[in-house]
């Protein structure tokens, strides 16, 4: 990898991984699209995309390993990295909901006092609860955490939620939403860049707007010339 190449990293096997891929085809980048390789140097322009877990983008990019991310924000609201987010992009809606059984007897979330209340997202939950003073029980789990009222470990969740279609499967509703989030494109705070990456970054940001404002951009042999 050179390294006046910038370096981008995407998810890479996930929810974010098609529509950020499509981004970037779309833009007139040109690479090899291999998943079982971790990284893909572009053909047309100086730039590496390296394929990681999205739960590691913002640490890399806060740390300068990689001088881009793509990743929602729901991570950085629960990891609160030093990184600037440069645009929304538009893609990989959702928002961080708090949802109890169908069946239960709570109405409002302040009925929630002292609960157990199971998540991926312990932060996020913890900061929303004391700001509504509310005192709760955080269990924090990695995943499926949609099933845990059902095992009686918990009152209610915090979770992603997208079209819904999970909860309802789980006979959970929503009662209070405590985020949005969508995909950005992220890189580190001001000055991390050298002035050769800042120039390169703002053609690629030119181009992702144009492809996000709806200009069908043409592939072209090569990007900067
Ligand atoms: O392996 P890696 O760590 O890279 O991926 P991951 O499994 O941690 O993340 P992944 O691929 O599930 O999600 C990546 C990002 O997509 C998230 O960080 C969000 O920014 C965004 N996103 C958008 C979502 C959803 N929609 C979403 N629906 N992330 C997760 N979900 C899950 C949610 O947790 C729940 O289990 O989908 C379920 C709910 O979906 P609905 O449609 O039934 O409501
Ligand atoms: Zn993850």
């Amino acid at each position: 990898m050179k390294n006046t190449n910038l370096k981008l990293a995407v998810q890479k096997n996930g929810r974010l991984t098609f529509d950020t891929i499509n981004l970037l085809c779309e833009s007139g980048l040109k690479f090899n699209i291999d998943k079982r390789r971790s990284f893909a140097s572009c053909l047309n322009f100086p730039m590496e995309i390296v394929y990681v877990r999205d739960d590691d983008i913002p640490n890399y990019v806060e740390r300068g390993v990689v001088d881009l991310g793509v990743v929602g924000q729901n991570i950085l609201y629960e990891t609160k990295r030093y990184v600037t987010n440069v645009i929304d992009l538009n893609f990989g809606f959702c928002s961080l909901s708090v949802a109890i059984p169908e069946k239960s007897g709570v109405k409002k979330i302040e009925q929630l006092k002292n609960a157990k209340i199971t998540t991926s997202y312990p932060n996020s939950t913890k900061e929303y609860f004391i700001k509504n003073n509310i005192p709760i029980n955080i269990i924090p789990v990695s995943g499926s955490v949609e099933i845990t009222p059902a095992l009686g470990m918990s009152d209610a969740i915090v979770d992603l939620v997208a079209t819904g279609r999970t909860l309802a499967l789980n006979n959970l509703k929503i009662i209070e939403k405590i985020y949005d989030s969508q995909a950005v494109l992220i890189t580190g705070k001001k000055n991390n860049l050298s002035k050769g990456k800042q120039i390169l970054l703002q053609k690629i940001v030119k181009r992702f707007k144009k492809v996000l404002s709806g200009v069908s951009l043409l592939p072209v042999e090569k990007l900067i010339i």
